[in-house]
């Protein structure tokens, strides 16, 4: 397959005609991915999360620049959950493309949310197959961190690096909103706004008694100032300390494994729902049954039931 010869020789317009065909599932994409997940496995995944507007874009672009310095290959997924309302996202998507065009180590895709009900997590995994079959070593996936969406995406990264600023109030806080339980390094950007002197001691208490083992990893909180690119190398030096750590003590391998886990059952759940499901609407005399049930004649759970015994034994 001709496009596939252009895509392992790092042509940047096959890789955006792949994603595009996997994302549209057109007709044997699952047979492209399965090919294409023969070179996959070397790829380390960033998740960047945070509130809206904690500066997680500009930051994306900084540790971009940084990995660019150290020969890398970068590949960036910016999801982006709140779509239909947010245009300005969209508009720094952008100003960024620009920033980096021309560069073949670097390749940007924004992924919407719009009508993708439950898929998300499931598409966002496959960019993330195509970007390592392509020879990214780096993946930096970009997400609002404000609902589970967000968190199922999160797990399928190998560090996560929560961002909050100053104005995200203190430690209690962030521990309701659940980025505590997904952070593995905590970066308190805007530093130069008052107040994240507080937040960032605040933060460093919080997690020194969190810590139930001397073993266990002890989670940094950086201050960074993205705007100016101040302290990433910092952040880079903890985010590769902490892939060091993982790697040694074995857990970066479970955790990968428990994510084969959840991508099969992922995987498995689109299927049922496109495949099963949707054949089934489409089969459905829906209209006479809706009647049944309005006119009490039946119920909605007998006629589940006996749909679903019925198209379980159909093949
Ligand atoms: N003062 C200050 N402003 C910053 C800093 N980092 C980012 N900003 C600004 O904060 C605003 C939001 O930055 P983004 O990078 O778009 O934030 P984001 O978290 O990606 O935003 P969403 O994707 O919309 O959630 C921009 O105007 C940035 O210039 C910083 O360190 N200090
Ligand atoms: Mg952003």
């Amino acid at each position: 397959m001709d496009i596939l010869n252009r895509f392992y020789n790092n042509e940047i317009r096959a890789l955006s005609r792949i994603i595009s065909y996997v994302e549209n599932r057109s007709d044997g994409y699952r047979d492209l991915l399965a090919k294409l997940y023969k070179s996959v496995g070397k790829s380390l995944r960033i998740g960047i999360t945070g509130p809206p507007g904690a500066g997680k874009s500009t930051l994306v672009n900084c540790l971009i620049t940084e990995f660019l310095k150290l020969d890398k290959k970068v590949g960036v997924i910016a999801v982006d959950p709140t779509s239909p309302f947010t245009g300005g996202a969209l508009l720094g998507d952008r100003v960024r493309i620009n920033e980096f065009s021309g560069d073949n180590n670097v390749y940007f895709r924004s992924m919407a949310t719009r009508g993708a009900s439950g898929g998300l997590t499931t598409a966002t995994n496959n960019v993330t197959v195509i970007y390592d079959a392509f020879g990214f070593d780096i993946t930096l996936i970009e997400t609002v961190g404000v609902g589970q969406v967000e968190l199922d995406i999160i797990d399928n990264c190998d560090i996560v690096v929560v961002t909050i600023v100053p104005e995200s109030g203190d430690a209690v806080q962030t521990m309701k909103a659940g980025l505590m339980e997904i952070a593995n390094i905590f970066c308190v950007n805007k530093a130069d706004r008052p107040g994240s002197g507080r937040i960032i001691s605040e933060l460093r208490q919080t997690m020194e008694h969190r810590k139930k083992d001397d073993d266990d990893w002890r989670i940094p909180v950086i201050p960074t100032e993205a705007v100016s690119a101040k302290n990433i190398d910092k952040l880079i030096a903890k985010i590769l300390a902490y892939v060091d750590f993982v790697k040694t003590n074995g857990m970066f391998e479970i955790h990968r494994r428990k994510q084969i886990q959840k991508q099969i059952m992922n995987v498995l759940l689109y299927r049922f729902q496109r495949d099963f499901l949707e054949s089934l609407r489409g089969n459905l005399q829906l209209e006479n049954i809706i009647n049944d049930i309005y006119n009490g004649k039946t119920n909605p759970y007998s006629v589940g039931d006996q749909l679903y015994n019925q198209f379980s034994k159909a093949d």
